[in-house]
């Protein structure tokens, strides 16, 4: 097939002085940082469904981007020259990983079976590519929201039909996943959820969840997945309230229903912040169970209110998340995945070129700036001075559970006064920070 972006090449590390913008100025793949290099470190990935499905339409307007290649038809010759294109893009920018849904590569048949088979035709392409190319499945999923089916959720609609639908769909999507050699599988409930809590009955409804979540990982182990199973949390959009709101409702739900051993967690830029977070608080508490697994890395935009999508490029903000991912000891299965599009008014195929290659360097810089901050070592002093009177004596004996109230009533009654505060320094530790970036 003749190529689709003739004028552009390997995108080529070319450094900071650089002034290419079809060159990286910070991520150098094979550049070693920490004792893995970038690559290991940042995973990288293309997602399938807005930059190869996105039309850039919005609630007032019309399709606006221009891609030559596609004549935008239900037609599996169509999907089958999307994989092509797609496939040398992940190869020209030189990304390691690509994610999809079901129904992004694959056209939705009449019946499930045509719809399967649909699939299965689409995923023999998938796989040539991914091995003419090297390039990986970071994870796959179900799109369990489009489809009218869905109105009232998938494994939480009010419809047990619906729920069986659902099964039947993600079986196929795990089976799929697998068949490509899939590092993880991600569950994110676009409609579970409820618009109104008068047609409700939300107990009932988070129990279908988690039976259904439960059939997952039985399946997942019957066909011998060894990929990682994330949960993405999101708090709304589409529906007013969505179970899986953020990485605390999250891990109390899978806490609940017995299914944290199997579960980690996707975390997203854009969602936290829906869920009035930042990133890096939803990192962190995922980090403190045991639950970060991978990142959808994208931003939001401050004065808009919605999941916007945009290309992460806050130095700032990718040495937050990066300072937390190597303090909970780097990504393993999961990956730097670019859940993000590029605005209706960038129609043109090189945008995605430029969207890409400056998220991936905002992030190369933010993994060297928290590598760097990481190293020095002031931050983390800081942090383990602040804590210390918990290292021996009373602290220590709290910590390790050999204290009651009325041992420490005595020591408080003896001492009279706690030992003075120490001051928490916020804006030393900011400017610390600013010496990095
Ligand atoms: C939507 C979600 C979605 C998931 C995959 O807001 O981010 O794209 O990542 O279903
Ligand atoms: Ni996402
Ligand atoms: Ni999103």
């Amino acid at each position: 097939m003749a190529s689709t972006f003739p004028n552009i090449s390997r995108i080529p590390y070319e450094g900071p002085k650089s002034g290419n913008p079809l060159a990286f100025k910070h991520y150098n793949a094979q550049e070693v940082i920490d004792g893995r290099t970038m690559r290991e470190h940042l995973r990288f990935s293309v997602v399938y469904w807005h930059t190869f499905r996105g039309r850039g339409s919005d609630m007032f307007g019309a399709p606006t981007m221009h891609r030559p290649w596609d004549d935008q038809s239900d037609s599996l010759d169509n999907a089958r020259r999307r994989v092509r294109v797609a496939f040398e893009f992940f190869e020209k920018l030189g990304a390691p990983f690509y994610a999809f849904h079901d129904r992004d590569v694959a056209p939705e048949g009449a019946t499930l079976a045509q719809t399967n088979k649909n699939l299965d035709a689409v995923v023999k392409v998938l796989k040539e590519e991914q091995q003419r190319t090297g390039v990986g499945l970071l994870w796959g999923t179900a799109c369990l929201f489009v489809h009218p089916r869905f109105a009232h959720g998938a494994a939480t609609s009010c419809n047990a039909d619906v729920f069986a639908y659902t099964a039947a769909q993600v079986k196929k999507a795990l089976e799929v996943t697998h068949q490509l050699g899939g590092a993880g599988y991600v569950f994110w409930g676009g409609r579970e959820g409820y618009s109104t809590l008068l047609n409700t009955n939300l107990k009932r409804e988070l129990d279908h969840l988690a039976a259904f979540l439960h059939m997952a990982v039985e399946h997942k182990k019957k066909i011998g997945f060894q990929g990682q199973l994330y949960i993405e949390p999101k708090p709304k959009e589409p529906t007013k309230h969505q179970y899986d709101s953020d990485a605390a409702a999250c891990l109390n739900f899978l806490r609940e229903y017995d299914l944290l051993e199997h579960l980690k967690l996707n975390l997203e830029t854009n969602h936290a912040t829906l869920a009035g977070h930042s990133m890096q608080h939803e990192l962190e508490v995922a980090a403190a169970a045991g639950a970060l697994g991978s990142i959808d890395a994208n931003t939001g935009d401050l004065l808009l209110g919605w999941d916007t999508d945009q290309f992460p490029t806050d130095i700032y903000l990718t040495t937050q998340c990066m300072l937390s991912i190597l303090n909970a000891g780097g990504l393993t299965t999961g990956g730097v995945n670019f859940d993000a599009k590029v605005r209706r008014e960038s129609f043109e195929p090189i945008d995605l070129f430029y969207a890409h290659i400056g998220g991936m360097d905002a992030f190369a810089r933010g993994l060297k700036i928290a590598a760097a901050i990481r190293k020095d070592g002031r931050l983390a002093e800081f942090v383990r001075q602040r804590y210390r009177s918990w290292d021996s004596g009373l602290g220590q004996q709290i910590e390790s559970g050999q204290s009651s109230f009325e041992a420490l009533e005595k020591y408080m009654l003896k001492k009279g006064e706690p030992s003075p505060n120490e001051s928490g320094r916020q804006e030393f530790l900011e400017n610390l920070i600013n010496e990095f970036i």
